[in-house]
């Protein structure tokens, strides 16, 4: 059998990898012609895949990749790995799926197996490609299988991957789902077969809501505290000791990612077409979107401790990625942050060992700021947004300038020119 990705991105590679590894053909296929070259030169542009193991999967023969859609018709078993953004107005924007369907219905092999990855809202596998492909006489479970099976890829986590994370699948019919659970079982080691792609849908936006909900409650409780001068960092190590029934969440300056902020939105937004507005979604979006007021009014607090006033003052962030040691800015809540300071009249500079240069809201290119002790000591202010591993803390602590610490990643320098959110001194 030959195999299928539609979507060579940080989901779509690493499958079509792994299948290769497995001993399949795999025809890769994506829009982008740059990163077809750059498979084929086994240069991997993806965090997890190295540069060797992509040449190595290229040395095998065994892997395709193509920018021409007509290769769908050497393919029996296809994964869709597209991008489901937002648009403008924040409602879903499956545009990306729709335009591989379109390609699906001129090529599509009789008997294909069609397994759609993206995150979407629950009854996206019905609407767009059951009844799209039967609306051209196609009779699913006989000319076209149809599975929907969520991607758990977790960027830089060395712990879980392709291979060894559980894998939830759900078919239209049950022929689909059999065919759909041996190919997945051949190079998955734990499939979870469910009863429709619908609760398939659905259990992936409950993973993830679950995450951004958690993230805005704990938000709340860290402004909560913040206000009664307790410490929320204490609190929540002192509540994780509870051995069940509790997970720790922790406060900051917002939620990035290309995953936390948007997929609750494909949720909300299909939920109000069955006439259910959902209060824990909307208001955990903007408790999360609020963080990045938050951390700049209580930096501006602060700096007027020191008889400084925001306006002026030279501020530096720490960290502009999404999250620790990788370079994703998509959704970074620093960016928001960066904005904020500048609106609210400071200058502000950055450093990011990964996260080298960004475009700001103008467009404009602003680059990370060398790593300079003697630099960093003449702001007024330093603000830790995202807590790379590889930032020489201790050293930054005892530069005697005031650190606002969004993610207490000077938890060992209890100085009393280091101030974190979610925790302030009573005078
Ligand atoms: N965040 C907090 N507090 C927390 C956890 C996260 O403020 O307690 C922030 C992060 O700083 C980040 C955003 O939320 O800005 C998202 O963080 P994340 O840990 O959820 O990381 P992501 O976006 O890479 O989420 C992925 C998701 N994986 C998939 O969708 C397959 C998510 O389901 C995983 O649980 C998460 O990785 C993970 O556990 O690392």
């Amino acid at each position: 059998a030959v195999l299928g990705v539609v979507g060579l991105g940080y989901v779509g590679l690493p499958l079509a990898v792994e299948m290769v590894k497995q001993g399949f053909k795999v025809v890769g296929i994506d829009l982008d012609a740059g990163k077809i070259e750059r498979i084929q030169r086994g240069e991997s542009y993806i965090h997890d895949i190295p540069s060797e193991s992509l040449a190595e999967v290229m040395g095998t023969g065994r892997f395709k990749p193509t920018t021409d859609y007509a290769s769908l018709q050497e393919i029996d078993a296809v994964s869709i790995c597209v991008p489901t953004p937002l648009s403008e107005n924040q409602d879903p924007d499956t545009s990306y799926i729709v335009t591989v369907v379109e390609q699906i219905k001129r090529y599509m092999k009789k008997g294909i197996l069609i397994t759609l990855e993206s995150t979407t809202y629950p009854g996206t596998t019905e609407e767009l490609i059951q009844r799209e492909l039967e609306a051209l006489g196609h009779v699913v479970g006989e000319d076209f299988f149809l599975c929907f099976s969520p991607e758990r890829v977790d960027p830089s986590n060395v712990k879980f991957n392709t291979f060894n994370t559980p894998k939830v699948i759900g078919g239209t019919t049950e022929a689909c789902l059999a065919l759909g659970n041996a190919l997945y079982s051949k190079y998955v080691q734990t499939v979870v077969p469910v009863s429709s792609p619908k609760v398939a849908e659905m259990s992936k936006l409950l993973e993830n809501t679950f995450r951004s909900v958690n993230i805005a409650f704990i938000n709340e409780m860290a402004m909560m505290c913040d206000r009664m001068g307790i410490d929320i960092w204490e609190v929540i190590d002192a509540a994780k000791t509870k051995p069940f029934g509790f997970m720790p969440f922790y406060p900051g300056p917002g939620i990035g990612g290309h995953c936390i902020p948007l997929d609750p939105m494909y949720l909300s937004w299909k939920a109000k077409g069955f006439r259910f507005y959902s209060q824990f979604i909307e208001l955990a979006q903007s408790t999360n979107d609020n963080m990045p007021y938050y951390v700049v009014n209580k930096t501006s607090k602060i700096l007027n401790e020191y008889a400084k006033s925001i306006k002026k003052s030279n501020i530096l962030i720490l960290g502009m990625a999404y999250k620790p040691d990788i370079s994703d800015l998509r959704e970074s809540p620093a960016l928001e942050v960066y904005e904020l300071y500048k609106d609210s009249g400071a200058q502000v500079e950055y450093y990011d060992p990964y996260a080298t240069s960004f475009r700001d809201k103008h467009g404009r290119t602003v680059h990370s700021v060398e790593y300079n002790l003697e630099k960093f000591k003449s702001y007024d202010c330093i603000v830790l947004v995202t807590n790379h591993s590889n930032l020489d803390y201790g050293t930054i602590a005892h530069l005697g300038v005031p650190i606002v610490d969004t993610r207490n990643a000077f938890r060992d320098y209890p100085l009393p020119h280091i101030y974190k959110i979610g925790h302030s001194v009573q005078h």
